[in-house]
């Protein structure tokens, strides 16, 4: 007689068939993105026929009508019946996080996400068995400078730095308030990339003054396409590993230490360390592992994505403080936010 399955093993692999979809379901996120399909319905006020949409964005009838109809699906997108005929809009929430232009908008991560992200992972497996990343595979380019591959082209850098400047629409306020930073009256954000962290950091705290510091071409780019009419927030050119580093009473390094090797990491903290005033502080911004390492999965998801882009990795808090203490910091605080992004503050 055939053995009695429990209820957890008939459902485990429908459990693993949504697993297994998950790429599909991205895909269908990205090309509709991609295609402007959110943009299409927002500008348009009211509900439109697959026709509509395909006319408008030169696709045929029939792949857009089943694209709408998964987007409808994933609860996305809603669609209304009239005299047989299904008419697509869009939501408010996804008028405010998909479509371009808005404040709050993601465009730019799900555009990075599915140009430059998916080609990488589809390079996973060599990833996992050589156990560096595939800028060399997937884009034809020398794996050991990480920015030189991430800044392959102007309009790499453009993207790249709009995937960094979406990120902080849903993490920046609740980073820049994990501690009370008012009495840093000098702070400056090594690795500013655009300025979307360094200005919800002025937003937060009117009486210090908040410099962005990075590459020459970032700067330029930065001023160039995500300047603000009177910007809170000055720029400053140079490079942190073979160049001075600025006096202040705060660093910031979000997303810094997961990009290198622990040997860079150490020389770049203790760099900071020389040119931080006594009292001064380091903050730290990373997606923070779990101390033994079994969450959250997406910090462990973000890990698989520095190996396969980066030559770092996610750590758990007691690594950021073991770098921080060897370089001389101490009273490490470690603030978990709940959200993706966490914050570490260490005074000199
Ligand atoms: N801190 C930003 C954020 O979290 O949104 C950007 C993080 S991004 C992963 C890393 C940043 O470090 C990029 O803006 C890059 O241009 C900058 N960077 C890389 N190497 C650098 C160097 N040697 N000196 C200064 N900045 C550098
Ligand atoms: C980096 C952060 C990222 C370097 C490369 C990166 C991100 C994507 N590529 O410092 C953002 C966070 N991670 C993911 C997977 O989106």
């Amino acid at each position: 007689m055939a053995e009695q399955l429990s209820q957890s093993e008939l459902d485990y692999p429908f459990k693993l068939l949504e697993y297994f979809n998950g790429f599909r379901v991205s895909k269908v996120i990205f090309t509709a993105c991609e295609l402007g399909v959110f943009d299409l319905l927002l500008q348009s006020q009211k509900p439109l026929s697959a026709e509509h949409v395909a006319g408008k964005l030169d696709t045929s009838v029939d792949g857009m009508e089943r694209l709408l109809d998964v987007l409808v699906g994933i609860e996305i997108l809603q669609v209304e019946t009239m005299e047989g005929k299904a008419f697509y809009s869009s939501s408010d929430v996804a008028n405010l996080y998909l479509a371009k232009g808005s404040d709050k908008s993601l465009h730019d991560m799900i555009i990075y996400q599915s140009q430059t992200i998916y080609p990488l992972w589809n390079n996973m497996v060599d990833a996992v068995r050589e156990g560096k990343n595939q800028n060399e595979k997937t884009f034809g380019l020398p794996a050991q400078d990480i920015f030189q591959a991430i800044y392959r082209s102007e309009e790499e850098m453009l993207k790249f730095m709009g995937l960094m400047n979406s990120s902080w629409v849903l993490d920046g306020h609740d980073i820049v308030t994990a501690f009370n930073l008012s009495c840093f009256k000098t702070m400056i954000d090594l690795g500013g990339c655009s300025g979307a962290l360094a200005r919800e950091l002025a937003k937060a705290y009117p009486s210090s003054s908040v410099i962005v510091f990075d590459l020459p071409q970032v700067v330029e780019t930065a001023q160039k396409h995500f300047s603000e009419q009177d910007d809170v927030i000055v720029f400053q050119s140079g490079d942190f590993f073979n160049g001075e580093i600025p006096s202040a009473d705060l660093y910031i390094l979000a997303r810094i230490i997961h990009d290198w090797n622990e040997e860079k990491c150490l020389k770049l903290l203790k760099k900071i360390y020389d040119s931080c005033q006594p009292g001064g502080g380091v903050l730290l911004v990373e997606a923070m592992l779990f101390e033994n390492r079994r969450g959250p999965v997406m910090a462990q998801i973000f890990s698989l994505n520095m190996l396969v882009q980066t030559e770092g990795r996610e750590h758990p808090p007691s690594q950021y403080s073991s770098m921080l203490s060897q370089s001389g910091f101490h009273n490490i605080q470690v603030c978990r936010t709940g959200k993706s992004y966490d914050a570490i503050l260490a005074i000199k």
